[in-house]
């Protein structure tokens, strides 16, 4: 960690700054007391900027990237902003002011992010983004990105369903977040996906934010809308699609059999609905992103250049390898 010049605010600025970032401090907001580690290498400070807790997904990815501060001897500054953005760019200032040596940002949106990495940049903290990317006139704003590759996922829940169905499916969309990287993307890879097949049509779409109540409700209103003639509910995230499952039931259908139900992320519960045969595909989207993380800080720290862009594999799993593949679910 940076030391400051004024080691007499250290305790206020770290009161101050927690209390206006609501931030967690993983290891406690110490002075540079314990500023090496066991074996006398130097103890990295790193801020993690996280949008929320708002799915399976963003929990597991948050775990993966505490787990692995633990493990590299790092002390984590954590920072939850609730969904919202401009609590994300107020957490990275906070960074900014305690020193710490580079940042993990997991954004929210795509957008408005300049002004607050400029500053980054000017203060030498590097920024590696994880999970989502950003559009930046200045590519040096951020070290590199390690992220999936939501086109793809699109795509290949698209082609599953393309074959489940030969080609004839009236589909409702639950998107994620307006503006973020994974519903603009899931939705035009899925789009690619079906523009080949004529009698496969999305006849609604609508976000429900990542979330599962926001699915749950979606769906219903949708499935009033559009009753008997949907066959498909596509979500962009597994939360979204337990929470269509709930809805599917209470309209009087049987989720998986009557309406399929596809959707991306791989988390657990997702495949404990598949053995269930109320979930019919998933396509999985690694959260568990905190080593990745963690070699690029350390690399880029070292002074390495890094690829802009990590991408990590994905693979559709369905009702036919679910069982099989849960006892291996890291998440
Ligand atoms: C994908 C990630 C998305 C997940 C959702 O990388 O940004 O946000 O698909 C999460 O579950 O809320």
């Amino acid at each position: 960690m940076k030391t400051s010049s004024f080691p007499a605010s250290i305790a206020w600025t770290c009161a101050s700054l927690a209390a206006a970032a609501s931030i967690s401090l993983l290891g406690g907001c110490k002075d540079s007391g314990a500023s090496s580690n066991a074996d006398g290498s130097k103890k990295l400070t790193i801020g993690f900027s996280q949008v929320g807790a708002e799915s399976d997904w963003r929990v597991a990815e948050t775990k993966s990237i505490k787990d692995e501060a633990a493990a590299r001897g790092a002390e984590l500054k954590f920072s939850d902003a609730q969904g919202k953005a401009e609590n994300q760019i107020a957490a990275i200032r906070s960074f900014i002011a305690q020193g710490v040596d580079a940042i993990i940002l997991a954004p929210k949106v795509g957008t408005g992010w300049e002004p607050v990495l400029k500053e980054a940049k000017a203060a030498n903290i590097p920024v590696i983004l994880v999970d989502r990317g950003i559009t930046v006139e200045d590519p040096s704003l951020y070290v590199t990105l390690i992220a999936s590759d939501f086109v793809a996922e699109g795509r290949m829940a698209a082609e599953w369903l393309a074959k489940k169905t030969d080609g004839k499916a009236q589909i409702i969309e639950l998107e994620g977040s307006p503006g973020a990287d994974p519903a603009i993307e899931r939705k035009k890879g899925f789009a690619d996906g079906i523009a080949a097949h004529p009698d496969m049509q999305i006849i609604a779409s609508q976000s429900g934010d990542f979330e599962t109540g926001k699915g749950k409700q979606v769906t219903e209103t949708l499935l009033q809308q559009h009753g008997d003639k949907v066959t498909v509910v596509y979500a962009h995230n597994d939360n979204m699609a337990l929470g269509a499952i709930e809805a599917i039931k209470a309209a009087g259908k049987k989720p998986g059999t009557d309406i399929l139900v596809v959707s991306i992320d791989g988390v657990k519960s997702a495949f404990d609905a598949m053995v269930a045969g109320e979930l019919n595909a998933t396509v999985e989207c690694s959260p568990l992103l905190g080593p990745a993380a963690f070699d690029a800080i350390e690399k880029t720290l070292a002074g390495e250049t890094l690829e802009k862009k990590t991408v990590v594999a994905d693979r559709l799993f369905d009702q036919s390898t679910a069982a099989e593949e849960l006892p291996n679910r890291k998440y």
